[in-house]
């Protein structure tokens, strides 16, 4: 077949495996207990036979294409079952069925069909990451007699599977890899560059040796590295903050008048990546005030985030964020939201977020300066600081959900663990004390170094400890010193 027509197809069955769920990105445990950012499930092909069929043709013309002999075909079970079985049919090949589990009655067998010994065997599998079920699946037929020195896969990781059969003698042929796999979604506009990157960056770094167990954690990825692979542009912005100002310090100033809050800010705008406010304590709030907040931000290279904790239904949520004497959407990049009432709330503030365009340009000329000060986003709350707070395991798993679903507005998340593996959000923590544990009102504290080399979280949110603090700008730095040297060893760990 020419190569171009081969391409083609194969950009149709791209197409075709991402529809049906075949091929899915976000955030995935795997067997070997590694977090993954693609999950590949061919399972589902036997509820699409087309696809099914397409599939297996694919596998047959690796084969022919890879010059491979063969007596027969085995299936390395489960999914690979259906694909040998259509092959088979298709092609008039016999085949050979291993089973998962010898029988414990009647005849014991491992492999079941006509066995010949001193035949050839193809072995054929769906999707190769270590290579080992290939290799199970090789060793049974070998203690058949058969011959077994080639396999076909639909889709190789790349993640060495293929290197490491070679030294076991078999050679590995494949349909397609993850960057060819990659490079056709995103060439159809199905996946964007930030997913492909993130994949890359996974696979380059779950890499399998010989003789050497996988890595069971995935690498820590630097500030820069995660600006790369971040979701959205907002997220993208922050860690680059980080980045250049070497901060992960969020200040919550927490103080009611705006010269107190504008000062402190202007005095500690150099050590921070951001700063958060609670905007319905401020007693003689402007919209002057919030334009001054902006202006600082730009001047002092941090955004700027109102922790309204929008917990309502959509339309009073979208009223919330617009309208009354705050006007949050026009002048706080990013906002934090409960997932309480469900995806309908962060919807609901996606969809009035171009307001912010318009009227900051016409409010804030400066502000046009930076690209990034007319995005708006919101941080989910999926984890509480506080004492007996009610957010459930199951609960802040399900706020992982709604953030996957809504990529284009939730930048990360509000809370003490890291909780998801997903390179593509950031992970912030409220309750952040060098040496205090509560505050008697049931606010818990964790120490700089807790949150960032213990629970893995990228940014530490420091309200009294700064703001109340005898020399504010001292304790800022302070704050930052630890916050950092906390990522600095993390990234050493
Ligand atoms: O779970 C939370 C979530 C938030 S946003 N726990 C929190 O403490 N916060 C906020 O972080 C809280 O509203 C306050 O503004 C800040 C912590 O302030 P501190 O004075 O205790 O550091």
């Amino acid at each position: 077949m020419p190569v171009l027509a081969r391409q083609m197809d194969l950009v149709e069955l791209s197409q075709d495996l991402f529809s049906i769920n075949a091929v899915k990105f976000g955030n995935f445990t795997l067997k070997s207990g590694i977090q993954s950012p693609v999950y590949f499930d061919l399972r589902v092909l036997v509820s699409h036979p087309t696809v099914l069929a397409k599939v297996s043709e694919q596998i047959w013309l690796a084969a022919n294409r890879g010059r491979a002999v063969f007596d027969s075909v085995c299936g390395v079970p489960y999914t690979a079952l259906p694909l040998a079985t259509q092959l088979s049919v298709q092609h008039n090949v016999p085949m050979l069925m291993k089973r998962n589990e010898a029988k414990d009655h009647g005849t014991k067998k491992s492999v079941e069909g006509s066995i010949i010994p001193g035949s050839k065997c193809l072995v054929i599998e769906d999707v190769v990451t270590s290579g080992g079920s290939v290799y199970e699946t090789v060793q049974v037929l070998q203690k058949e007699g058969l011959i077994v020195t080639d396999a076909v896969v639909f889709l190789d990781r790349e993640q060495s599977g293929k290197a490491r059969l070679k030294e076991k003698g078999i050679t590995l042929h494949s349909v397609l890899t993850v960057t060819q796999l990659l490079s056709f979604l995103e060439s159809s506009g199905v996946i964007d560059a930030a997913t492909v990157a993130r994949v890359q960056e996974f696979v380059k770094a779950n890499q399998f040796t010989a003789g050497v167990q996988p890595q069971l954690k995935t690498k820590v990825l630097t500030y820069e590295e995660r600006a790369a692979v971040a979701y959205h542009p907002l997220c993208k912005t922050l860690f680059t903050i980080m980045h250049e100002k070497k901060t992960n310090l969020i200040v919550s100033i927490d103080l009611t008048s705006c010269k107190e809050i504008l000062k402190l800010l202007n005095d500690i705008g150099p050590y921070i990546c951001m700063v958060k406010v609670h905007v319905d304590i401020v007693e003689d709030f402007s919209r002057e005030f919030a334009n001054n907040l902006g202006q600082l931000g730009l001047n002092h290279n941090f955004l700027v985030l109102e922790d309204r904790k929008f917990a309502d239904i959509g339309n009073t949520a979208q009223h919330q964020y617009t309208g009354g004497v705050f006007q949050i959407v026009h002048w706080a990049n990013l906002v934090t939201v409960h997932s309480l009432p469900g995806p309908g709330v962060v919807k609901s503030l996606r969809d009035v977020r171009n307001l912010a365009k318009n009227l900051s340009s016409k409010c804030i000329p400066t502000m046009l300066q930076a690209a990034h000060a007319r995005e708006r986003g919101c941080l989910l709350i999926a984890e509480m600081s506080s004492k007996g707070h009610l957010l459930s395991s199951d609960y802040t798993k399900a706020s992982v959900s709604m953030a996957q679903e809504n990529k284009d507005f939730v930048v990360g998340f509000i809370c003490t663990h890291k909780v998801s593996e997903d390179a593509g959000f950031i992970y912030l923590t409220p309750g952040v004390s060098l040496s205090q544990r509560t505050d008697g009102l049931d606010q818990q504290y964790l120490t700089p170094e807790e949150v960032v080399k213990v629970r893995g979280c990228d940014g530490i949110i420091v309200g009294r400890g700064i703001y109340q603090a005898a020399n504010a700008v001292e304790a800022a730095i302070s704050f930052q010193k630890a916050g950092y040297q906390a990522y600095e060893e993390l990234l050493q760990l």
